[in-house]
């Protein structure tokens, strides 16, 4: 018996749901005849672990799990609960795929060596960016980069398999916890973006092949440390405020990303006189968002350097970042090289 195949030219009634989250990592590795699969398995592990953290994020009000758990990390700040659940969430995914022998995150001292010499993948993660935000209901997020290992799949993890630069990064994400949580990810193919759909438990396509504008009228910084900035910095802010940009900083560095690669903005975290390296970290902050930047046609620099060409020396390293859209970013670099120049 034959039957039929409706599609929504047929009727309204087989509307398309659209393509969710795993499917579109099992066309994407069609698109590579050899691969393995193991990295779109890793992918869905994330996709997997954000769900729980989602569910855990939108439950915090209630479910006493806001406010701080009462350690610091190795940054010196204290952990959130959120922090611990996220990171645990996040750690026990990685772990039970198979697929990783190393994971980096925020907050672990040191390196977790999964003792699993047959994964090929490394991952550095953020399982809770923007812990500031949790207690008070505001977007915050997840960042993740994945690095293939340099040594022998079979061999014990040695420090160049984590310590590589960006531009090794085989993929990278971010999962943002707002008014939507949305998953957004590059495997070095353009960016793709999807939308949680609750009821039905899925992450949906929502923005394929993610373009941010060339230039924008928004930047986000926090200003209140203005008086230590070097000068370039200083003379842009004050262009932006002679062209009316406007300000826009929310403090979860995820969340304000996400809003410039939309709209076209720069977020910045600079170095300043107090902080000579900034506040974020290379490994698990700048080097994942600056590959997604750069993959949707935006860049990333540290004032000078490109993020993705930057050596790690430590596994907490910081870094200052300046990233967005491409105009923005270029201008910016352009005043700080001159009035450094100037002070030399
Ligand atoms: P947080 O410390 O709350 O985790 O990653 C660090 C970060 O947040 C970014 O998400 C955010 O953009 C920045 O620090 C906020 O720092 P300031 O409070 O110094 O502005």
């Amino acid at each position: 018996m034959k039957v039929k195949y409706y599609t929504p030219s047929d009727s309204k009634l087989a509307y398309s749901v659209g393509v969710t989250l795993d499917r579109f990592i099992k066309m994407k590795q069609d698109d590579f005849p050899f691969a393995s699969g193991e990295l779109s398995q890793l992918l869905r592990d994330i996709g997997l672990a954000a769900k729980i953290v989602n569910r855990e994020t939108n439950r915090a009000g209630l479910a006493n799990i806001a406010g701080a758990f009462g350690n610091t990390n190795i940054q010196g700040e204290e952990q959130q609960k959120l922090d611990v659940i996220a990171n645990i969430r996040f750690t026990r995914a990685l772990t039970k795929g198979g697929e990783v022998c190393a994971i980096v995150s925020e907050e672990d001292d040191e390196v977790i060596d999964l003792q699993n010499s047959s994964g090929k993948y490394v991952v550095a993660i953020d399982p809770l960016d923007g812990s500031s935000n949790i207690d008070v209901n505001i977007s915050i997020g997840t960042i993740f980069s994945i690095y293939r290992r340099v040594t022998p799949v079979g061999s014990p993890i040695q420090p160049e398999d984590i310590m590589q630069p960006g531009r090794n990064q085989v993929a990278a994400g971010y999962v943002l916890y707002g008014s939507s949580t949305m998953l957004v990810y590059t495997t070095g193919h353009g960016v793709n973006g999807f939308t949680y759909e609750a009821s039905l438990g899925e992450f949906f396509l929502s923005h394929p092949d993610m373009k941010a504008p060339q230039n924008g009228k928004i930047y986000s910084i926090n200003e209140g440390t203005y008086n230590h900035f070097e000068p370039g910095l200083r003379e842009y802010l004050e262009n932006c405020k002679k062209l009316e940009y406007s300000a826009r900083y929310i403090g979860s560095l995820v969340a304000d990303f996400h809003r410039n690669l939309l709209k076209g903005g720069i977020y910045i975290y600079p170095a300043t006189t107090k902080s000579p390296s900034g506040k974020l970290r290379l490994l698990y902050e700048a080097n994942a968002l600056a590959f997604i930047a750069e993959q949707a046609g935006a860049s990333a620099i540290d004032g000078e350097e490109r993020i993705l060409d930057i050596q790690p020396s430590s596994l907490h390293q910081r870094t200052p970042l300046y990233i967005g859209s491409i105009e923005m970013v270029k201008e910016v670099g352009a005043l700080i090289k001159k009035r450094r120049a100037l002070t030399v």
